[in-house]
């Protein structure tokens, strides 16, 4: 047994500078799995690829361009407070553009480049991805959708967006800011890394913004004065309830198709339905016991 321990150590010292002396791996032999989809077994992964598709309202691609984004903690240390980063946190293109992506990851880890909000008939769950575990580099294709609008990019792993790896692309003049994209817009929970001291007044928590709902309900009331009294009794009620809820179903709603909104309105109906039957059932049963 003991003789075998020296060689157990060679091995483990083998191992170990074999991990130590890992290379830049470039993921260019990755298997078609369609739809865009494309991935090998070492880590390396593209879905949503679209080399061809123009989307609706493009005419043609107006402009063919390839960037290269590296990922890495190194990338953070310029920003207090976060721990990865790309090497760039924002990006500008025409409308319509081809554009190839080669992502470089610098770590040992696993990180990606997903690119958010696209049009879902296109690009499955609105997506564009990248993605290479530890040091090595991907490469895919997508074609840009026309309108102004910002795309939210971010590492989806566990904690790595909200320490620091995000960043937005616009495309056009893009539609915002996004929030927190490090050394471009504030922190939505700003830190203070400069040692000084607490203090109260500067340091108190953020009170939440106060709900307007009280507003939104009594604004209808001059258009129910005018008609038949039971009528515009419910369509006040009517029109406050929708207009309370008009933000959340937005928020709700929001990048669905119309589709997927029919289906879920249904499943909320029949969830409805079904909580009113048990309501009556459960009555029923109340009033017939002696
Ligand atoms: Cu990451």
């Amino acid at each position: 047994m003991v003789k075998f321990v020296p060689l157990a150590a060679l091995v483990c010292a083998w191992s170990v500078t074999t991990v130590s002396a890992k290379e830049m791996q470039d993921h260019n032999q990755m298997m078609n799995h369609g739809d865009g989809h494309l991935m090998d077994m070492d880590g390396g992964m593209v879905m949503g690829q679209n080399t061809d598709t123009l989307p609706g309202g493009c005419d043609k691609i107006a402009a063919t361009k390839d960037i290269t984004v590296h990922a890495g903690h190194k990338y953070s240390e310029k920003f207090p407070g976060t721990m990865f980063a790309f090497d760039q946190q924002e990006f500008q293109f025409e409308p319509c553009t081809k554009l190839t992506v080669h992502f470089i990851n610098d770590d040992e880890i696993r990180h990606q480049w997903m690119m958010h909000g696209l049009p879902k008939y296109l690009y499955p769950k609105g997506m564009f991805h990248l993605e290479v575990s530890g040091p090595g580099k991907v490469s895919g294709t997508l074609i840009l959708p026309p309108g102004d609008k910002t795309y939210l990019v971010h590492c989806d792993i566990a904690q790595h967006m909200e320490k620091g790896m995000k960043a937005q692309l616009k495309v056009g003049k893009g539609s915002e800011d996004l929030p927190s994209i490090p050394g471009v817009t504030a922190s939505i929970f700003p830190d203070d890394y400069s040692g000084r001291p607490y203090d109260p007044k500067l340091d108190a928590p953020v009170a939440s913004p106060p709900v307007a709902a009280p507003v939104v309900a009594a604004a209808p009331a001059p258009v129910a004065a005018a008609d038949d009294a039971i009528v515009s009794g419910v369509t006040v009620i009517g029109l406050a309830i929708g207009l309370i809820a008009a933000p959340w179903l937005a928020r709700r709603f929001k990048g669905m198709s119309a589709g997927e909104i029919i289906a879920t309105v249904l499943a909320w109906l029949v969830d409805l339905f079904n909580w009113v039957v048990g309501l009556i059932k459960q009555f029923t049963r109340k009033k017939a016991l002696p």
